[in-house]
């Protein structure tokens, strides 16, 4: 009798598990740019995690890109540029605007850590 019980528990609380996992989905991180930067300019992840860098301009194109990662996109005024991405490794990965901006388009840089 009492062994039934922990089996049925220890099936609810899995399944459960697994029903939060499907109806979570990626963690997004939003992440802003304007003239001269990304803000916030410092994001967190964990190794193995599937994110999604959702990206938005406030003013005008700019670009997004993670040499290391092989990771870039355009961030279009109006227009949500989403980045799907599972890390795979630990680090400091940097961030930068690809699309000459004016004047202080070289500040525009961030960090994304990746911990496990
Ligand atoms: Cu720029």
């Amino acid at each position: 009798m009492h062994r039934r019980l922990v089996v049925a528990l220890l099936l609810g609380s899995t399944a459960g598990g697994a029903a939060r996992l499907a109806a979570d989905g990626p963690v997004e991180i939003h992440i802003g740019a304007k003239r001269f930067e990304f803000h916030p300019n410092k994001v967190a992840a964990r190794l193995g995690q599937p994110i999604v860098l959702v990206l938005t301009t406030e003013d005008r194109l700019h670009g997004f890109k993670i040499p290391d990662l092989g990771i870039r996109a355009d961030i279009v005024p109006g227009q949500q540029a989403r980045v799907p991405l599972t890390p795979d490794k630990i680090g400091r990965f940097a961030f930068l605007c690809d699309v000459f901006c004016g004047d202080g388009h070289e500040d525009m840089e961030g960090v994304l850590v990746v911990e496990a």
